[in-house]
């Protein structure tokens, strides 16, 4: 009889103390789990510091130098960019979590204007600074708003990892390729006209990487209704080596990828504008001293 007459208390006791115990084991589990979020570390550099003056400072000044883009609400822009990517895993963000971005940042562009690239990313902003005829990415104000920048999330929680942020290929959905693939898509679509692209034919390999942007996402979300020509340039360090030509094989190669997508395709050699500007930089080379610019 007193075994179960005390045995009642004590099976409350257990069960409290059982249900306490159970109450600091997800706690302390959570906390560990919070821990190694903030641990984390990526092998890329965490968001750049004052991201948001940076982006709405280019928000604003994109405006004064393009009036034609007409009134951009750059908070809003900011918030779109914050929306993203916070409370999420950083190596989970799609190009879908950018679309409202890509939405609120939509710019015409004029036709026969576009400049893709691909391993010239040095030599093309050279050239499009002095030129002022073409308009790549980075010129866009979406690509102008975040070119050279960092940034990615925290799973579960606000704001921006000022810590560490996943490499380019540290995973497959990561933010910061995520964002190029899904700007690249929405400026190939927004292309017109003849759309031109500065290769490097002095890189090793193929003229296109298989992986590039250039490949996976430029050429397959041109319209060719409204695109009516693809002309590669090919472009040789100035004191380079010829590696890729218009004849190479991997260049012949290219072409039947891109005329694969219905589109018209052309190339040239070491595009003489270009050519004239690497002489301008480097003009006692001797290459450039053949009277011929
Ligand atoms: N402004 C940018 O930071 C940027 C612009 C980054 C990525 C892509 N883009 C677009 S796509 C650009 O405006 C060109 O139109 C397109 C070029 O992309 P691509 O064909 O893949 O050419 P690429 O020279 O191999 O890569 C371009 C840039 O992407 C590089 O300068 C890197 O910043 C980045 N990138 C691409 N692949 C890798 C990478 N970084 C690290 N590891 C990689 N494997």
């Amino acid at each position: 009889m007193s075994w179960h007459g005390a045995s009642r208390p004590v099976t409350k006791d257990l069960r409290m103390g059982t249900m306490l115990a159970l109450v600091l084991m997800v706690f302390v589990s959570s906390a560990i789990g919070q821990q190694k979020d903030q641990a984390k570390k990526y092998k890329g550099t965490g968001t750049t510091s004052n991201l948001r003056n940076i982006v709405i400072g280019r928000c604003y000044h994109y405006m004064s130098l393009n009036p034609s883009i007409g009134d951009k609400n750059c908070t809003g822009v900011w918030q779109e960019l914050l929306d993203a990517v916070q409370r999420k895993d950083p190596c989970k963000i799609t190009q879908e979590d950018y679309k409202r971005l890509t939405l609120v940042a939509a710019q015409t562009i004029p036709c026969d204007k576009t400049l893709l690239w691909s391993r010239t990313n040095d030599l093309v902003h050279r050239y499009t600074r002095a030129t002022e005829n073409f308009v790549t990415l980075e010129d866009t104000f979406l690509g102008f708003l975040l070119n050279g920048l960092m940034w990615c999330g925290k799973s579960l929680r606000p704001g921006f990892n000022f810590k560490s942020c996943p490499a380019w290929n540290e995973c497959d959905h990561n933010s910061i390729s995520s964002f190029w693939k899904m700007s690249s898509a929405a400026f190939a679509r927004a292309s017109c006209g003849v759309v031109n692209v500065m290769l490097n034919g002095s890189a090793d390999g193929d003229i296109a990487r298989k992986e590039s942007i250039f490949r996976t996402v430029e050429i397959p979300n041109m319209d060719p209704t409204r695109v009516s020509e693809v002309k590669v340039w090919i472009i040789d360090d100035i004191q380079g080596e010829d590696k890729n030509s218009c004849d190479s094989k991997s260049t012949l190669e290219l072409k039947q990828y891109i005329e694969g997508h219905k589109l018209k395709y052309s190339c040239i050699d070491n595009y003489r504008p270009v050519q004239a500007l690497q002489c301008a930089e480097n003009p006692d080379i001797a290459a450039c001293k053949q009277c011929k610019y």
